[in-house]
């Protein structure tokens, strides 16, 4: 067992089946359909990158909600093929379809004289044997060996305790999170991204930027006399101003951005792909469309106007630790606070 273990340490590489998890549960915010792709693509990516599967091709059909099985991941082929085949739903007489509904695993030695299977496929990469593993209820996975080879009974163990242990647990909690992805990961007053789901993105968009040499730009938000304007206004209104400030930020930042409500009266955007003066033109122009904004009873609030005051910081120019970026946006927003408020301060600069 220690031994399959550590096999399957060597297979998912670096890649933490945590990790694998929320990935998946990440890639749940796009579409449906392109969601299940992605999800089943992780899992074979994950496992064609390693030597030993070299041989072999991959196939994920997903159970779409009409129960038909649809070709949503591939790995293994050459992208004229790739894109062939994937997205193609597959009939109820299709040998896939028939070991879906058994739920048995099975092992499928001579593939030549298996009907059900697409025989052009079959011949094209001479598939020799083929291992058909249902997983869950989500759909079934297809690993062919090519080239006339057969599945040895070490692949054979290695594939199912990869399947048993990283790839079934990862899909259900991925489907766990699409049920509660709604309210787990944002704000309800808001709808913005709550705290937990932002130190989250920080540290997962860090480790990318790391790995990709780029930048990444963080900006620290904070309304600006917010307790005046409860005070006078109450906590309703203040809920409304709060509910505006987080349509405007959206409003503001394009799909990459991960905009977020921080705590209280605070948002935090991080900027992937943007360096101190990219982030500094866009905070700008989020100060500027907020003090533009006609908030209800602004009037009454110190300069007869409701602002924001923003700090951001550089990765990796002021930081290389997520903590450590935090913390730099905090001190430039806290310059902001002190200097007039209604202002963008870079890191840095003062
Ligand atoms: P500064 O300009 O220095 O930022 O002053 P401020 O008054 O905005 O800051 P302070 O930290 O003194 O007050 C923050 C206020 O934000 C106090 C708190 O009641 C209010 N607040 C925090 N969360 C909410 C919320 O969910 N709804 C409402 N209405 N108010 C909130
Ligand atoms: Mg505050
Ligand atoms: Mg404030």
């Amino acid at each position: 067992m220690l031994w399959i273990n550590q096999k399957i340490g060597q297979l998912v590489n670096n890649i933490n089946p945590k990790d694998i998890a929320f990935l998946l549960a990440s890639s749940l915010e796009i579409n449906k359909a392109k969601r299940s792709r992605l999800k089943a693509q992780i899992g074979l990516d994950c496992l064609y990158s390693h030597n030993y599967f070299k041989n072999f091709i991959f196939e994920f059909y997903f159970k779409e909600t009409n129960y038909k099985l649809r070709c949503s991941a591939l790995a293994g082929l050459d992208s004229i093929l790739k894109n062939y085949y994937i997205g193609k739903s597959i009939t109820t007489d299709s040998l896939v379809h028939k070991v879906f509904i058994s739920k048995k695993i099975s092992l499928l030695s001579d593939m030549s004289k298996e009907k059900g299977r697409r025989s052009e496929f079959i011949q094209k990469l001479k598939i020799q044997s083929s291992f058909f593993v249902p997983v869950g209820n989500f759909g079934i996975l297809v690993v062919n060996k090519i080239n006339k080879e057969k599945l040895s009974d070490y692949e054979i163990r290695l594939l199912k305790s990869f399947i048993n242990e990283v790839l079934t647990p990862s899909l259900e909690l991925a489907l766990d999170n699409e049920k509660n992805f709604g309210t787990s990961i944002r704000d309800p007053l808001t709808t913005l991204y709550n705290h937990g789901y932002f130190v989250f993105q920080l540290d997962r968009e860090i480790e990318n930027a790391k790995r990709g040499g780029n930048s990444i730009c963080l900006v620290m938000i904070d309304i600006d006399y917010f307790k005046h304007y409860n005070d006078k206004n109450g906590h309703p209104k203040g809920d409304k101003v709060l509910f505006n400030v987080a349509k405007i930020l959206k409003e503001n930042t394009r799909k990459g951005d991960i905009v977020a409500r921080y705590g209280g009266e605070e948002f935090a955007i991080i900027l992937p792909n943007a360096n101190s003066s990219g982030g500094y033109n866009k905070a700008e122009q989020i100060r500027k469309a907020i003090a533009d904004f006609k908030f209800d009873r602004e009037e009454f609030q110190p300069g007869g106007n409701l602002t924001i005051s923003l700090g951001l910081a550089d990765f990796p120019l002021n930081a290389t630790e997520p903590n450590e970026l935090l913390e730099k946006a905090d001190k430039a927003l806290y310059h902001s606070k002190n200097n007039g408020k209604n202002k963008v301060s870079v890191y840095g600069g003062f």
